[in-house]
Order: structure tokens, then sequence, then C-alpha cells
């Protein structure tokens, strides 16, 4: 099999940057992201907010293989100011909040193998570019993802990194937001995910409840499976209004609480849908 993730041992800058090499990606790999790309534009049209679909062909985002991330970079700065730079692999928290702080999305220039079409835990180019990019060239969206990196590298030495990291996850990874159509997904972690595109909209399994930023921030999460509560904002800018105050007074408080389990609901949720939890019922019996 050949290496899962060929950019793993390349030469990287001292901010965990590297050459994209867009030349060496192979006819398999431009025609992989191409059958990605088709499936989630089956599934996504009327499920993904609609903004994110205008975005896609703004930043001409198509079944054309795998992008170039100069070219790419170059339509989305003259939108947002932002740049997409490519990295083999997660990067440290600190180097990942100094790029969002900088209006710098560091994107994975690996593309998963085939074995792993389906599902994969590390974020390959399908994954952030898809999932992510077009995000961010929605402006009040790209301002929350400055305001985030900021915020991520002022929390740096308060030890409650945890707590940013679950605002990132039910939000930038995992989002729903209501529209007057229903419910929409802006979270990459579902865009870029043909079952959970369906599973976080339509199944009556999970909790479905309108955000609130101290209990984002207390909600553990689970990686490697659909998330058990999907948390639901009325707009972007609601969620840059509550997210640019300094956060320090929220560290306070919500360090003096404790966690919660993502599969509970608790008093003071404002809650859309109480699902069932069926489907992880039916997975931890089939264990
Ligand atoms: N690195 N390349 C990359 N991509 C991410 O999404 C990422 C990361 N490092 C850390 C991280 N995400 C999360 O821990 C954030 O919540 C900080
Ligand atoms: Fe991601």
């Amino acid at each position: 099999m050949t290496a899962k993730n060929r950019y793993r041992d390349a030469p990287k800058n001292a901010d965990y940057t590297i050459d994209q090499r867009w030349h060496s990606y192979s006819h398999e790999e431009h025609a992989r992201w191409d059958r990605l790309f088709q499936r989630q534009m089956k599934i996504l049209p009327g499920r993904a907010c609609e903004t994110y679909l205008a975005t896609l062909q703004l930043l001409e985002l198509s079944q054309s293989g795998i992008p170039n991330f100069e070219e790419l970079s170059n339509r989305l700065e003259a939108v947002t100011g932002w740049r997409v730079v490519p990295v083999a692999d997660l990067v440290p928290d600190d180097v990942f909040f100094e790029h969002l702080a900088n209006k710098r999305f560091p994107a994975g220039a690996f593309i998963r193998p085939e074995e792993e079409f389906d599902y994969l835990q590390e974020p390959d180019v399908f994954h952030d570019v898809f999932g992510h990019v077009p995000m961010l060239a929605i402006p009040t969206f790209a301002k929350f993802m400055e305001a985030y990196g900021k915020g991520g590298l002022r929390a740096e030495g308060l030890g409650v990194l945890h707590h940013l990291a679950r605002l990132y996850w039910y939000t930038v990874e995992f989002g729903l937001r209501q529209s007057e159509d229903g419910l929409r997904i802006y979270g990459a972690g579902i865009l870029s995910s043909p079952a959970e595109s369906k599973f976080s909209l339509e199944s009556a399994s999970p909790h479905r409840v309108r955000f609130d930023l101290i209990r984002l921030m207390r909600t553990n999460y689970i990686i490697d499976n659909f998330q058990q509560t999907y948390f639901v904002i009325d707009s972007y800018q609601q969620l840059l209004d509550e997210c640019y105050a300094d956060f320090s007074p929220l560290y306070q408080q919500v360090q003096g609480m404790s966690d919660l389990e993502p599969d509970r609901l608790t008093p003071g949720d404002d809650v859309l849908n109480k699902g069932t939890l069926a489907y992880f019922h039916e997975k931890s019996e089939t264990v």
C-alpha cells in the first residue's frame, strides 16, 4: 500500500507549512477529489447552508481535481483576505491559532487513500478545502475564525484550550444553523461527510439544542463517530457577536462548572429536538 500521507515527511517551515507540490498529484488523486465532490453535491443542496453553497461557485471549487492552493488563495483573498496554506497533518494548537489569527487556514495537502474513501480521522484536503475553506469566503464567519485564532493565542497560558476546542468542535466542525427553510449545515465535519450530512438533520437520534456558549464549552465530544448533540445558531453574526467579547470572565465561570457528557440534556437547554439516541444504543449493543 502506498504511504497513506506522502506529505508527512515533507520538509516543513517553522510555521509547519509545506510546499503543496500541486503537480505531484496523480490522475487517481485528482479523480478521487472529483468523486468525493460529486457525491457531496448530490447530498448537500437543501441540506447545506445556502451561503456555503454559493461560495463554492465563488471560489470555483468544482470537480476539476484537487485545487491549487495558490490559485484558490488568490480568489479567497479577494473576498475576505484569507489564504489557504498547505500543511502535512495536524499542527500544534499554538501554530494553528497563529495561522487563524493571521487569516491563514492550514489545509491538509494529502488526499485520503481509496481504502478510507468514506471516512478518515485526519483532516485531508477534501475535509479542509471542501468543508472549511468555503466558509472563509463568508465575511462574518471569516471574522469569527480570525477572532477564534486570536482568542486561542490569548487562552494559551490560561489552561482553557479544551474549552475553546469544544467551541470549535460544536460550531466550525459540527455546527448547524437555523434558516427560514429549516435547519442547515455549516460545520465542515458534516459538510465533508455524506452519512453525517443526512444524520445530523434527519435522524431522530441526536439531540439538537440552541447555541449557548457556556454550554458548548462544558460539553465533551467524541471524535470517531456522529455527534450525539448538535448545537444550532441563528446566524453567523450571532456566533461572531457572542465570541467577539473577551472570554476571560467566561473562563472563570466555566472552570467552576462540571463537564457535560454529549448524550445528556441539561436543565436550561433550549431544546429543539430531544433525541432518542437510538443510533448510539444500537451501536453499543453491537459491540
Ligand atoms: N491542525 N492542521 C490542523 N487542522 C486543524 O483543524 C487543527 C490543527 N491543530 C489543532 C486543532 N485543529 C484543534 O485542536 C483546534 O481546536 C485548536
Ligand atoms: Fe476540520
